[in-house]
């Protein structure tokens, strides 16, 4: 089995980031080798420090919304990856656009259309904090980022449209988070990485895994929908999430309560539970 959640608003409280209330399930996880795969809009700096604390390292990650995968040494592959590129052995994969390639075009696009926005690279260190109530080593890490542009938009509807297209122009598209908008290469996004992510398991353990998935945000519908078990879990502000997935539930709690509804309704007990199956 492979638990695959979005972490800002599901996994993470949307305010304080807390995990608290999640944490007996985690355990629980741990305990009998079912990976914790976050799979969210933050950087891989950011990732590294969450992985720790919530006691997910051997678990893989997807970063930057499906721009960018980890992958710890029990994950790789001898012929198919180079050995730990990355920080602490990991091998870590670019999937999308260079974030200065994202940054020059809308640049170019803000000019020619004429269009108002904000990129997260832009705001000031205070901005981003009153914007997302992380504190100053967090905004830190939050702009860090490698394949992806989180932005503010400031400009009417029909604007975002025009907009819209222009990017998909050059290749790029928009995905809606929590607070903000992400640009992020057209070929990446959260369900195309989890899916390389389950081929991979099952190219390694030579069988499909049983995978359930959790998010609260429009960007985790393509995720959801690549999941065998799916979890919306009920956010802080109406955005429309509709996967198009039979096995979906969703959750009455939000945030970590709601995650820990979800994971319960699927595995806690009775058919297709944790307890008669031996994971
Ligand atoms: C951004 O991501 C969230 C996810 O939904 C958002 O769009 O609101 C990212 O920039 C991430 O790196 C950052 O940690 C987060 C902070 O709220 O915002
Ligand atoms: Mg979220
Ligand atoms: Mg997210």
């Amino acid at each position: 089995r492979l638990v695959l959640t979005d972490l800002d608003g599901s996994l993470l409280d949307h305010h304080s980031y807390d995990a608290s209330p999640a944490k007996p399930w985690l355990t629980r996880l741990r305990q009998l080798g079912i990976p914790v795969i976050p799979v969210t809009s933050k950087t891989r700096a950011e990732v590294s420090p969450l992985r720790e604390a919530l006691g997910l390292t051997d678990s893989p990650f997807i970063a930057e919304n499906g721009a960018v995968i980890g992958l710890p040494q029990a994950w790789c592959h001898a012929r198919l990856d180079r050995p730990g590129n990355g920080t602490d052995g990991l091998v870590i994969k670019h999937v999308s656009v260079d974030v200065g390639l994202i940054r020059a075009r809308l640049n170019v696009w803000r000019e020619r259309l004429g269009v108002s926005f904000t990129c997260m690279s832009e705001l000031t260190l205070e901005e981003l904090k009153s914007l997302t109530g992380l504190d100053n080593d967090g905004v830190r890490l939050a702009r860090l980022r490698e394949g992806s542009e989180p932005l503010i938009w400031q400009d009417s509807d029909t604007a975002l449209e025009s907009f819209r297209a222009a990017l998909e122009g050059d290749g790029l598209r928009l995905l809606r988070g929590g607070r903000f908008w992400h640009v992020i290469g057209l070929s990446a996004d959260k369900g195309s990485a989890v899916e390389w992510l389950i081929q991979r398991f099952t190219s390694l353990r030579g069988r499909q895994p049983l995978s359930m998935g959790l998010g609260d945000g429009p960007n985790d519908i393509s995720m959801l929908e690549m999941v065998d078990q799916a979890v919306v879990i009920r956010g802080c502000h109406d955005l429309p999430v509709e996967p198009r997935t039979a096995a979906l539930y969703r959750t009455q709690a939000s945030g970590p309560v709601g995650w820990a509804e979800g994971v319960n309704y699927w595995w806690g007990g009775g058919d297709g539970g944790l307890a008669d199956s031996g994971a």
